[in-house]
């Protein structure tokens, strides 16, 4: 869809001291880059390995709720749900656009996704057997999301930063949706209160990790934070994010699944308890309970959608062949 003719755009750039220099002169004047600019060969590569990622975790992750669309308990729930997972998918396409500024293809990214190549976000791995899990993904794993995208909206990347702010918008409904639903059955009948703690005490710890591994291991991080990028560590937004779900815990009366848990006065911030991080490193590597599926899913829609793609580039075909004879009879 967008220039190919950018892949090789950094050929002609020499990577001197000085060029760098310059490049994080204007990161650091919070100029934006665009796709046109010159721009260094890690910055474009880090991009596109980020807005990948981000791009094939919204659209991996439609799977786990649309598991629920045929099941939704009434009318508005599953009005409500259609809309979300709908959402999602267009956050997808902003993404895959976005990326494609950088002069990589939708066809490269897709190759990567379903050859295991790229990633997308651990926590579309695990199951939602229960309507509770609609809830807490919404309260949780898109609150979590908006906690890393708000400051995604300032990227030093125009494409990627103006696609988050539409997206951020989106999300802030989706997180909404979920508590709401989380809020009803925790005050309904025992079972339904059980049925969100027993959803909290599954989705905690997952939501917590989607933010990457600690700093310390964070490999990306610092160039990352450099090139202005990111805003903020991993750990940073995984603190605030803490900060701002326990009190909503609280407020509809269910526990966080964290004995550790402890308000700090000082810090004027939560402390939280050992993550087990063997489990997400399981899971980025494809032995999560879902991974397989996941992938699988992609894979059948990726090639039940051959006949589409072919469509619409036969279509795209013939309208111009007849402009351009249109153009010719004039
Ligand atoms: N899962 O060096 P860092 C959503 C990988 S959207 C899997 O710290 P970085 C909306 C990382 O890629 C959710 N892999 O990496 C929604 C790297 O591996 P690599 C997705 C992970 O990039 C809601 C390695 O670990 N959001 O939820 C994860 O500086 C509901 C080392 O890590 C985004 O993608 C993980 N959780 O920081 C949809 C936001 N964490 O590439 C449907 C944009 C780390 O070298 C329903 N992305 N890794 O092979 C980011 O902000 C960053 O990429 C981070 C990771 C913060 C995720």
């Amino acid at each position: 869809m967008y220039a190919q003719g950018l892949i090789g755009a950094d050929a002609a750039t020499t990577e001197d001291a000085a060029f760098l220099e310059r490049f994080q002169a204007r990161i650091d004047a919070e100029e934006k880059i665009e796709p046109n600019d010159p721009m260094p060969a890690g910055y474009r590569k880090t991009l596109i390995r980020q807005i990948g990622q981000h791009a094939h975790s919204e659209i991996v992750g439609m799977l786990p709720e649309g598991n629920w669309i045929t099941r939704a308990p009434s009318l508005r729930r599953k009005a409500a749900l259609l809309a979300k997972v709908q959402d999602e998918g267009g956050h997808g396409l902003y993404l895959y656009a976005a990326a494609e500024t950088l002069g990589v293809t939708r066809d490269q990214m897709t190759e990567e996704l379903l050859s295991g190549k790229a990633k997308y976000s651990s926590i579309f791995n695990y199951p939602t057997p229960t309507w509770a899990d609609i809830g807490a993904i919404g309260w949780l794993v898109d609150g979590a999301a908006i906690m890393n995208q708000i400051p995604l909206c300032r990227c030093s990347y125009g494409p990627y930063a103006r696609a988050m702010i539409r997206v951020c918008k989106e999300e802030s409904f989706h997180q909404r949706q979920g508590y709401e639903i989380m809020m009803t059955l925790a005050r309904g009948a025992p079972a339904q209160k059980d049925m969100a703690q027993d959803a909290l005490n599954r989705w905690w710890w997952p939501s917590l990790v989607m933010f990457g591994p600690p700093d310390s291991d964070s490999v990306h991080g610092d160039q990352s934070m450099a090139w202005k990028i990111k805003r903020f560590t991993n750990d940073e937004l995984r603190r605030k994010f803490i900060n701002a779900t326990v009190p909503q815990a609280e407020f509809i009366d269910l526990t966080v699944p964290d004995p550790d848990l402890r308000w700090n006065d000082d810090t004027q911030s939560y402390e939280h308890g050992p993550i087990d991080w063997d489990e997400f490193w399981r899971v980025v590597k494809g032995h999560g309970q879902m991974n397989r599926d996941r992938i699988a899913a992609r894979r059948k829609a990726w090639e039940d959608g051959a006949w589409v793609r072919d469509a619409a580039v036969a279509h795209g075909e013939k309208r111009r062949t007849r402009h351009t004879a249109a153009l010719a009879a004039e």
